[in-house]
């Protein structure tokens, strides 16, 4: 049989599946044809920037095959050897016990049966499911598309996801400039063309856009060749000098993690005292401007936060706090704090929400929003015609287009990183509704579980199973899971992933290459609106390259399935295949004005043309010109009398926050008015007399998250990711060389990272790339490998070092995770 081509995507963007004899011989990037629509063009001091006609592919998807022909892929439907549904359990044996081979008519019967008894039992609510954050591609399998509308169906405790990725800007930046409907993140919008024409500076404050927007392909990575070639100067500020800085920075400042608030502060100093602030912009855009000031010279507390305050603290020379000062509001400045404007790792730590008001307010200062000033990561903004309409992958999937849309009677919630207590310890209380779009007031919202009336929780299906490598403190996820208070546990997954082997029936899903889809490359909508992550809006058809292996499914046909069992399936399917649903994704999008089915299927995917006559409407230009939201963001405002407004209740940019004045009056973590506070877990905390040295755990470079890690040993390879040591890939661990030298540890040698929650081996790489103090290892292992297998708390030799973060919350009434507040003491291990 002569090779075929098919065209599929995933989070790293689109490619070509090259398959011979039924077997991927080979991936290849998708270049566009003369057909395909044009690129836009950037004219910017004499340049003319022009994208290649292709998505630049992230790293990863050069592993995307060997990620389906894993070793570790679960084929068949599996038991749990010693799991009696009829009989005893014995859950304290999961993650211990291995498993036997069942046929898909077993599994299913044991799911649904278990899932008709639970119900019968105790209701409804005592089944609860979650999936990661992330999911292949694809809008009709996706997890807000076949998961959400099966349990919606048959009714569950929903677990809200707790923000990630935005934790301080969610919690804190909203307080200061609104955006609560981005979860905090500024708009982008046409920053590229603005900073390439207008912009001077750009100060990435905990950004490492190369590693980061890998996440959504690479093409990025040509914006910062382009900002280079225009001239523009680029500052770092992180304890790493991490992969971007390597190539762009013209200087790196490494504060001690945790401090950012205070340097932040210092500079504020130094523009009051040198009077080199925006004034009339903040007399006009802002309120509260006259108390900052006090507080920042310490005209209210006696305590001034001047550079010499904050050089104490975060381990940067007073001087070089000054000069930063002085370049910044000497030049036209952009500040990139994560990928996607905000965000970074300085935003998952104790406090974090101080130092993302603070970052808003550094730029209010500046006049954010004038040309070439304003917040932006060097990762979007790109031109985008956001009046062509693909729906998202978060906004819903099948569930747009059915005619019945199952709304979940269960009323009771849990919230992610508080799903171990729930098992071990309940009641548990937390603020907010998870991902907090809708309000500011949806923050405060208290919420208990059990609530008054339902059930405990006896029944988790799980979608794959990352947490070890992902949440907090997550011995506690191997004590729950061993709860008999658990009597079932199900998971519908791809790999033996380290929570698959928690379960006791396992459902083998397929992997994006094996079934249909369709999905639009980098739209996430939702909170995302409109905001791009790469040169062209770009759909793909996800053809089926290959049977499922072995005996998966794609997810959408699992709980097709299960369906079936529990009498639902005509109202889960509505009589649709994945072919049908795809047809109608089609149809309900703009691609039917450019493109027939036939032919869209044929090609396998689309390129949105730009409009020749492009308008760019920069990011808050409009709130600069004080003039109406102008730009495709979907701000609630818009279109309305106060469409010059933000979403703060002032409707300005507030120093000193009206709504956490109203909302959150007594709470001195997250007082009105911004400032540093030491972190519960840092350099000066009692706790660093134990464990003297901090822990980050930024974003993995080689991987997706987990998604890449255990199955692709191609990874392994590269010793920034995991270094084999005796044919064992452990986890690389940076570590300044003083810091290496005081504990005899050379490059290269087994060690142990510990504190109280745990002990997890790395290898040592000995490097000047990180500050004394602290060590740097990547979150987000997928290999989770306990020495005494079973047992939390185990010394883990796959590196999951989220073994080792606080289950603590960012603030008493923030509940975000703050894995970077995180001390440990690291040892040699000899093997
Ligand atoms: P993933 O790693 O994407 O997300 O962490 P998670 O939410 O845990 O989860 C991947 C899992 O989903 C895998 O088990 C995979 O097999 C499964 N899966 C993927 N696709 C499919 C599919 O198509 N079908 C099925 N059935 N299963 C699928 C990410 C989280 O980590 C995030 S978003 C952030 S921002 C946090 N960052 C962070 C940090 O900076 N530091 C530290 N220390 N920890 C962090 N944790 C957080």
């Amino acid at each position: 049989m002569s090779e075929q081509v098919f065209t599929n995507c995933n989070y790293c963007g689109p490619y070509l599946v090259y398959v011979d004899n039924g077997k991927i011989v080979r991936l290849r990037p998708l270049n566009f044809t003369d057909g395909d629509a044009l690129p836009w063009s950037i004219e910017a001091r004499g340049h003319k920037f022009t994208p290649p006609r292709r998505i630049a592919l992230a790293p990863f998807g050069l592993v995307e095959r060997q990620r389906a022909y894993a070793k570790d892929r679960v084929l068949y439907p599996r038991k749990r050897v010693d799991f009696d549904p009829n009989g005893d359990r014995h859950t304290e044996n999961r993650g211990k016990s291995t498993y036997e081979r069942i046929s898909w008519d077993e599994a299913l019967n044991i799911v649904s049966g278990e899932m008709k008894r639970i119900r019968e039992q105790y209701g409804p609510a005592a089944i609860t499911a979650i999936t990661s954050s992330h999911h292949n591609a694809g809008n009709i399998n996706f997890r807000q598309s076949a998961f959400r509308r099966f349990f919606n169906l048959i009714g569950y405790t929903e677990i809200y996801d707790n923000p990630d990725s935005w934790e301080g800007w969610h919690w804190g930046a909203t307080h200061a400039y609104g955006y609560y409907w981005k979860l905090g993140m500024p708009e982008q919008h046409d920053l590229l063309e603005d900073a390439l024409k207008h912009t001077d500076l750009i100060v990435n404050w905990s950004n490492d856009p190369d590693t980061n927007r890998s996440i959504h392909t690479y093409d990025s990575a040509l914006y910062r060749v382009w900002l280079k070639q225009v001239g523009i100067k680029q500052i770092f500020i992180d304890p790493y000098c991490n992969y971007t800085a390597v190539t762009c920075a013209d200087k790196w400042i490494a504060p001690r993690p945790g401090t950012d608030a205070a340097m932040a502060e210092a500079i504020a100093y130094v523009w009051i005292k040198e009077n080199t602030y925006d004034k009339d912009y903040v007399s006009k855009r802002t309120l509260g401007f006259e108390d900052f000031k006090k507080h920042i010279l310490g005209d209210d507390d006696g305590l001034a936060r001047s550079p010499g305050w904050a050089a104490e603290i975060c381990g940067v020379p007073a001087r070089d706090i000054v000069a930063l000062a002085r370049e910044w509001a000497s030049k036209r400045t952009m500040l990139g704090c994560g990928t996607r404007g905000g965000m970074g790792g300085a935003n998952r730590q104790a406090y974090a929400h101080e130092w993302a008001r603070l970052m808003v307010l550094l730029q209010a200062m500046q006049g954010l929003g004038k040309p070439g000033v304003n917040i932006w990561a060097t990762t979007q903004g790109a031109p985008y015609d956001g009046s062509f309409h693909f729906p998202g992958y978060a906004e819903g999937g099948i569930d747009l287009l059915a005619k019945n849309k199952p709304v979940n009677p269960v009323k009771q919630k849990l919230y992610r990183l508080l799903f171990p207590e729930a098992i071990l310890s309940p009641p548990i209380h937390w603020l907010g509704e998870g991902f907090c779009g809708k309000s500011l007031e949806q923050q405060f919202i208290p919420k208990t579980y059990p609530l008054p009336g339902n059930p405990e929780i006896k029944m988790f299906y799980r979608y794959g199973g990352s947490f070890i490598g992902t949440m907090t403190e997550t011995n506690r996820w191997v004590k729950a899971y061993q709860s008999p208070k658990l009597e079932f546990i199900a998971n519908q997954s791809i790999w033996m992933d380290p929570e698959t082997r928690m379960a006791d029936v396992i459902l083998p899903a397929c992997t994006n290459l094996e079934r249909n889809d369709i999905f639009e490359i980098g739209n996430c909508g939702g909170f995302s609106h409109n905001a791009p992550v790469c040169n062209y809006r770009l759909i793909v058809y996800l053809k089926k390259s290959i049977k499922p292996l072995g005996e998966s499914r794609a997810d959408y046909d699992i709980f097709s399935a299960i369906a079936e069992k529990l009498g639902v399936k005509e109202d889960y399917t509505e009589g649709k295949t994945i072919e049908d649903w795809i047809k109608l994704m089609f149809e309900y999008s703009s691609l039917p004005e450019h493109i027939s089915f036939e032919d869209f299927k044929e090609k396998g995917y689309f390129v949105v043309p730009i409009a020749k006559n492009y308008k760019s409407t920069p990011a808050m230009r409009w709130f600069h010109e004080g003039s109406g939201c102008e730009t495709p963001d979907n701000n609630p405002k818009k279109g309305t009398a106060k469409s010059n407004e933000l979403g703060t209740f002032s409707g300005k940019i507030e120093f000193v926050s009206q709504s956490l004045k109203e909302l959150s009056p007594d709470d001195t973590e997250r007082p009105p008015l911004p400032r540093y506070i030491p972190s519960w877990e840092g350099h000066t905390s009692e706790l660093a007399a134990k464990y003297p040295l901090q822990l980050i755990s930024p974003h993995v470079r080689f991987s997706y998250h987990t998604h890449h890690d255990a199955h692709c040993p191609w990874l392994w390879e590269i010793p920034a990711h995991r270094i084999l040591k005796d044919g064992y890939p452990y986890h690389t661990t940076r570590i300044h060389p003083t810091d290496a030298m005081a504990r005899g540890i050379k490059d290269g040698d087994i060690i142990k990272i510990f504190n109280d929650r745990g002990a997890v081996l790395g290898i040592a790489q000995v490097t000047e790339r990180i500050k004394p103090g602290v060590i740097h290892s990547y979150q987000a292992s997928g290999i989770y490998d306990p020495l005494e297998p079973g047992k939390a708390y185990s010394v883990d030799r796959g590196g999951c070092v989220n073994n080792l973060t606080p289950a603590r919350f960012i603030s008493k009434n923030v509940p975000g995770q703050a894995s970077n507040s995180c001390l440990v003491e690291i040892s040699k291990w000899e093997v």
